[in-house]
């Protein structure tokens, strides 16, 4: 059987999105889509049904999951309503605005008794990322000591406003760290450039792992993400990714992608594949949890909150058996 996807949102990754579900993901087909802008919904939908009311949609029976992709405020209210109505949903990153809103999400799901929710923080189906953390999980480089994280974007997206670096971008690199190392982050230090941009971010982990992450949101140059963990017997980094050696003007030019889905593109397909997969086995997959989804937005809230320059212990509750 076929899952019908209803999708929230026509927009950079929407569209991604539905190209994906449209042309990579056998089992499932795309059933719906709602945008604010009803032609570029229509666009994405390719003939598909057009909604204007998520909620008209999330509710129809012709819809069977959901995947959201709309502005990142609205996350939570729609994945509660999938939650309401008993449906699947893969909520583009990050789960919620708030880690208020983040563990209603999780109390709600806790409550059907039945994991519905993934969160789609895609890097962990990237392929050089699983490679990285067969390194860590086999012992091949040894104890761990430090990450090193890079995330790069040419120039912040004209809707990248206020604290969205850390809320948008670095809830990345907290939910990758935390995937590659099976660990809980325990405190935080954020030195902040002249405007906010780069932003050095020192975190520790509660095994004593020093995490750095650079998140420089106008790099010019392209968008660039590295990671490399250091251990007590090697190091592990992600290699050069595929792309094409350029001779020209008396260069030899490695050219970088100008945005994060060509970077990732195969990472999206491969997520949403299993989250397909999981809705028609019910087997679990590689994915963020609802759990993941609020631990990240209750670390971004508590950076934002804490003192600039000083060491934010983190304070987060213990996971619950449900998602352990
Ligand atoms: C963007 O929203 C993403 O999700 C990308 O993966 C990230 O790398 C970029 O920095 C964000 O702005």
């Amino acid at each position: 059987m076929s899952v019908a996807v209803g999708l929230v949102g026509a927009g950079v990754m929407g569209s991604e999105h539905a190209r994906i579900l449209r042309e990579d993901t056998p089992g499932a087909t795309l059933a719906g889509v709602c945008d604010a802008d009803p032609r570029r919904a229509a666009m994405a939908a390719c003939g598909s049904p057009v909604y204007s009311d998520p909620l008209e949609m999330i509710r129809s029976n012709n819809i069977d999951a959901v995947l959201i992709a709309s502005p990142d405020a609205t996350h939570a209210e729609l994945v509660m309503a999938c939650l309401e109505a008993g449906k699947p949903v893969l909520c583009e990153k990050p789960l919620a605005a708030t880690a208020k809103q983040a563990l209603a999400i999780v109390e709600l799901e806790m409550s059907k008794a039945r994991r519905l929710v993934q969160v789609g923080y895609m890097r962990r189906f990237d392929l050089a990322y699983q490679l990285l953390k067969e390194s860590f999980d086999s012992g091949e480089i040894g104890k761990p000591r430090i990450v090193h994280n890079v995330h790069r974007n040419p120039v912040a997206p004209e809707w990248m406003t206020g604290s969205m670096s850390i809320t948008n971008a670095f809830v990345h690199e907290i939910d990758i760290t935390r995937w590659l190392l099976n660990t809980e982050l325990t405190t935080v230090r954020v030195t902040s450039m002249q405007n906010g941009d780069p932003l050095v971010i020192e975190v520790c982990t509660s095994d004593d792992v020093v995490i750095t992450n650079e998140i420089n949101m106008n790099c010019r140059y392209g968008y660039h993400v590295h990671a490399e963990i250091v251990g007590e017997d090697g190091v592990a980094s992600l290699p050069s990714m595929p792309s094409r050696v350029v001779h020209k003007t008396g260069q030899q030019i490695l050219p970088y992608p100008t945005y994060w889905v060509p970077r990732f593109v195969e990472a999206y397909k491969a997520q949403t594949k299993a989250w397909i997969k999981t809705i028609q086995t019910g087997e679990s997959n590689e994915g963020a949890s609802a759990w993941d989804g609020y631990i990240t937005t209750a670390v971004a809230e508590q950076i934002i909150e804490g003192d600039k320059d000083s060491k934010i212990h983190l304070c987060l509750p213990p996971c619950p058996s449900f998602y352990s």
